[in-house]
């Protein structure tokens, strides 16, 4: 089965390559958050503190739910490429191919990408396709409510919602992303290198949620600059702190940079959704993670003001660095 298009080889245009090097650490790194576990609340601060990153599991999202969106999802991927054509994004909402935002970036993708508060009702993609990316949302919105609870907890901030009133806020701007890399073996095969699925980036919201089918190619970079594949795991979720939490953790907590490559024999759906604060809200560093007379390391702005400048950026900038004070 081939979905995207195939004469897009062009290898020198599109930057697709990485090098044929394998990601030097070992997986073993990959910090794994017990939900059930009553230390949860430290082991998660440590976490996000030294990865940006981290494995969740026994976080009660039934499994069935992943499924059936990931099945829907499958379905509306393997229409032809006319009909997916009409759900081509207005804004940049939508279906999309090879291009990631505005600016340029490309990659051996194809994707939707939802406004999830709320939902869409109606649109291109089928009821049932909507219905469960209702169900599933809604439970991946509570979940990402109680993670970034049990990260207030662990940093001993009051009250326990400091964070989860802005992304369960009714104008809270979260989004949701189904991912489809097809397998590339053409690729593979000319040149033995794999190609740039969605390259390296961070989120720019505060919390992403991350599911995948059983197929590899999520890589996530450590603080030492060392990449590490992430193992696929169906039943769990993979959580990335983003820029808007590194900013209210003044630094404490680095958004980690990741970015997906294609595999050459397998398919890869993900799915994220992407928690992040009302447009109008400031971001700035919690008053209760600053010591005494320490300052804030960035300048004051509106989620707005963050959100309008990363969508001009390109995918691999470091956005966060004009909003650092010099
Ligand atoms: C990365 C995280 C989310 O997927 C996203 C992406 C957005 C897009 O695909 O349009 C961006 C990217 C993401 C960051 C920089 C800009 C905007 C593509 C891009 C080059 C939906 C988001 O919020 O930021």
């Amino acid at each position: 089965m081939v979905v995207l298009s195939q004469p897009a080889l062009d290898l020198e245009k599109y930057s697709l390559l990485r090098s044929t090097g394998k990601p030097a650490a070992s997986a073993a790194d990959i910090p794994e958050i017990d939900l059930s576990d009553p230390n949860a609340k430290s082991h998660v601060v440590k976490a996000c503190e030294e990865f940006g990153f981290f494995k969740l599991v026994n976080h009660r999202v039934p499994v069935e739910l992943m499924t059936k969106l990931e099945d829907e999802s499958l379905c509306f991927f393997k229409l032809s490429q006319s009909e997916k054509d009409k759900a081509r994004p207005p804004d940049p909402l939508g279906y999309g191919s090879k291009n990631i935002g505005s600016n340029g970036d490309k990659g051996w993708i194809e994707y939707l990408l939802l406004n999830a508060n709320p939902l869409p009702l109606f649109s291109q993609q089928s009821d049932s396709f909507l219905s469960a990316a209702a169900e599933y949302v809604t439970a991946v919105k509570k979940l990402s409510g109680e993670v970034v609870e049990l990260i207030t907890e662990g940093l001993k901030i009051e009250p326990k919602n400091a964070i989860s009133r802005l992304i369960n806020d009714e104008k809270a701007d979260c989004y949701f992303r189904v991912n489809h890399y097809p397998p590339c073996p053409e690729m593979q095969a000319v040149s033995g290198r794999n190609m740039i699925g969605f390259g390296e980036h961070t989120d720019p919201q505060i919390i992403s949620l991350l599911r995948s089918n059983n197929s590899t190619g999520l890589q996530i970079c450590r603080r030492d600059g060392v990449w590490v594949s992430v193992p696929p795991d169906t039943t769990a979720f993979f959580v990335n702190v983003g820029d808007a939490l590194q900013v209210m953790t003044n630094g404490r907590f680095k958004s980690v940079k990741h970015k997906v490559v294609a595999d050459s024999s397998k398919e890869r759906v993900s799915m994220i959704y992407f928690g992040g604060p009302p447009l109008s809200e400031k971001i700035q560093p919690l008053s209760q993670v600053l010591a005494e007379g320490e300052e804030s390391l960035y300048k004051e702005f509106t989620w707005w003001e963050y959100k309008t400048a990363a969508f001009k950026t390109r995918l691999a900038d470091y956005r966060l660095g004009a909003f650092e004070k010099s």
